[in-house]
């Protein structure tokens, strides 16, 4: 009885190695990553550290004149920097080397301008050197940003300055061991001190830098590298449009080599362009790039944090997540902190991954072969992969987890080797004999996941419903994460009213207004409240199934805007709502500046102004060059505050101005110039600090 069967297995096994022989591989679906991209695109999660001259003048974008003396840090630890970020589970640092000021954080020979000429340790140190042995020791990867526009160049515009960039990229691509990856900052030209001539220099973003020379000369340098180029030339990764911290949901890694990349493009990729450009998501631990004092209260909380991955490496892209350095030189504790709890929710969210070695089958398969079996998608390996025949361009997945289970996530990866090319799945269960959806989604590429309420069944269909050729499917995972709960935002109205919003409806909110920390025992929010004068108002959103609670959510609020009114318009109530999405605009009609003049009926004492930009994507009119004026008659005006909002544009966050105290009636907001080049001026909320 044994031969026969032994004959018989051993023709099974012949025929299948002869269909798996006979089986090819699909045809890549150009373009494709390169193994640089590749590479990079594995890291998934890396840090960008802002520290330069701005660092001590609490500015967003240095002028170009700050003194040299100011950089003295007394306790300057790059190892620091690099073991946070290692244990917070990143894979490398890109690092300000020069930021727009000018000031070189390395002793450039083609400048003054750096650390050489300052008193931190006697002008003999060099914060990039320490920085890419720091990096080594911990096993991270080391990146710069060098931004093209420099603030301080006397010849910035000339093709003199191009040079000097150049020479600087080369001194920072040979003497500091391997870089992975460059960062072009898009923002470029403007108003600087330029070795003295305080002027407004404009340079063509597209030819003025001759990107392809440079680009040439970076690549023979390290062959390793990653381009990251915001303006003219392609580099290989893309900025994803905005620095809020994430991607399209449908995000395609492919752009075309030539021509203009709109801001769709940015954010969604192009589906079928000609070049592999992936996208990276860059965005801040906290408000701003650098650190101020003033943000300490505003680091990103952890459900937050999570937020941004799901919205980043969840979505086809990468994370670049800023940790900004304090003027002493390391790394505040509240953002280690947060960094480090970050890390472990991601942990505890994909420690358990139901779905691995679980039976999988599939309604079909390429070539009738098991080397492209369903089962490659849960084998635990990155380069096996289940896929269908050619002229297929649906297929379907059926994951048994043996029993019943409950799951929230959702992981599945393209082999995107062979390009990306789904357009759209559907993740499905199985409840009382019958298939429920759970969610629709558009593309995959590197990876996906998808986040949803706890459903609970043993069975999950994963199906492609579209694709642009064959799917090519090399891994899914199943998970069951802990819930994480958001602090609660907090709103005033015109009036005085509260209203607490938690970021899921199923949680209570309990809140207190008296500066201590809420706890269930504390007053349980039932809906708007009135409040009056100055007030700090403190919230949880707490899950009674879990007994956890969320961060606590800390307002301050001025004195209400009750008597306030704006002069000459009508229709202005989404400026003192309190929600910081819904917006006012004001249109200028083609004249600058445009001001808003408020009347705040009576005569208080005021020392500064908030102005919260339009936060939404298209034409918000975000003001980028202002005035303030006060008066006590709405005769005599006074001009108390001046000057930029920089980088306002791509981090619409709420601007602060504190100016001397005045006894004031009527203030006078004027906007000289906005992000869309017109005079239709948004603004999400307007508010005053009084004495
Ligand atoms: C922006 C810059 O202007 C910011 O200051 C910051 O460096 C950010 C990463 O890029 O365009």
């Amino acid at each position: 009885m044994r031969k026969p069967f032994n004959l018989w297995a051993c023709a099974v096994t012949a025929a299948l190695m002869t269909a798996c022989a006979k089986t090819p591989v699909p045809e890549p679906l150009y373009p494709v990553p390169s193994e640089n991209q590749m590479r990079w695109q594995e890291m998934e999660y890396y840090a960008f550290i802002h520290y330069s001259l701005n660092t001590y003048t609490d500015q967003s974008w240095g002028y170009g004149d700050e003194p040299l003396e100011l950089f003295n840090p007394d306790s300057l630890d790059c190892r620091q920097w690099a073991r946070i970020c290692k244990e917070a589970g990143m894979k490398g640092i890109i690092f300000t080397a020069k930021h727009h000021c000018g000031f070189c954080m390395w002793p450039s020979e083609y400048t003054e301008y750096s650390v050489k000429n300052t008193p931190w340790k006697d002008g003999k140190g060099d914060v990039v050197g320490e920085l890419a042995d720091a990096c080594r020791e911990y096993g991270l990867e080391f990146g710069v940003y060098l931004s093209p526009w420099d603030r301080n160049h006397p010849e910035y515009g000339t093709p003199a300055y191009v040079e000097y960039f150049r020479n600087q990229l080369r001194e920072l691509l040979t003497n500091y061991g391997p870089i992975f990856e460059t960062w072009f900052d898009g923002a470029q030209g403007g108003t600087g001190y330029y070795g003295g001539a305080y002027e407004t220099r404009n340079i063509d973003a597209k030819t003025y830098y001759q990107w392809k020379e440079t680009f040439a000369m970076a690549r023979e340098l390290q062959p390793g590298i990653l381009i990251w180029n915001d303006g003219g030339d392609r580099g290989d990764l893309r900025w994803v449009g905005t620095e809020a911290g994430f991607v399209g949901e449908t995000n395609w890694s492919q752009l075309n080599k030539e021509g203009d990349v709109e801001w769709g493009m940015l954010h969604y990729g192009l589906e079928g362009g000609d070049s592999w450009v992936s996208a990276e998501v860059n965005t801040s631990i906290r408000p701003e790039w650098f650190y101020h004092e003033s943000e300490n209260t505003k680091v990103k909380t952890v459900p937050k944090l999570m937020e941004t991955y799901y919205h980043s490496v969840g979505r086809n892209a990468t994370l670049l997540l800023n940790v900004p350095v304090m003027p002493n030189g390391l790394i505040h504790p509240l953002d280690e902190e947060r960094l480090k709890a970050f890390a472990q929710v991601r942990e505890e969210a994909f420690a358990d991954n139901l779905a691995y070695k679980a039976s999988v089958s599939s309604d079909k398969v390429r070539g009738d072969s098991r080397k492209f079996s369903a089962s490659k998608v849960t084998d635990g390996k990155s380069d096996t992969y289940w896929t269908v025949n050619d002229q297929d361009k649906t297929g379907s997945i059926t994951i048994d987890l043996g029993k019943e289970m409950p799951f929230n996530r959702f992981l599945v990866q393209e082999y995107i080797r062979l390009g990306q090319r789904v357009r759209n799945f559907t993740v499905e269960y199985m409840q009382d004999g019958e298939w429920k959806k759970i969610i629709d989604a558009t593309t995959i590429g590197y990876k996906r996941i998808l986040y949803f309420p706890t459903v609970s069944s043993q069975f999950i269909r994963f199906t492609v419903t579209d694709s642009r050729a064959c799917p090519v499917i090399s891994n899914i995972e199943i998970y069951r994460a802990p819930q994480i709960l958001d602090a609660p935002a907090v709103w005033r109205q015109k009036d005085g009213k509260v209203s607490i919003h938690p970021a899921d409806q199923e949680s209570e909110v309990y809140y207190t207004l008296d500066g201590s920390v809420p706890t269930t025992a504390s007053a349980k929010y039932e809906g708007p409240f009135d409040t009056d004068g100055r007030i700090e108002v403190r919230a949880i959103a707490y899950e009674p199934a879990s007994a956890k609670s969320s961060p606590v959510a800390s307002a301050s609020f001025d004195l209400p805007r009750t008597d306030w009114k704006v002069m000459g318009a009508e229709g202005t109530e989404k400026l003192f709502d309190g929600d910081p999405v819904s917006s006012w605009h004001q249109d200028g009609k083609g004249r600058f500046p445009v001001a808003l003049t408020v009347d705040l009926g009576k005569l208080l004492k005021v020392s500064g102004f908030r102005y919260l930009p339009d936060p939404n994507i298209w034409g918000p009119g975000i003001i980028t060059q202002y005035s303030f004026e006060v008066s006590a008659d709405g005769k005599h005006w006074q001009t108390v505050s001046e000057g930029e909002f920089s980088n306002i544009k791509n981090n619409p966050v709420e601007q602060t101005r504190i100016f001397p105290v005045c006894s004031v009636r009527y203030v006078r907001f004027n906007a000289f110039a906005n992000t869309e080049n017109s005079t239709d001026i948004g603004y999400a909320e307007l508010n005053l600090i009084t004495e």
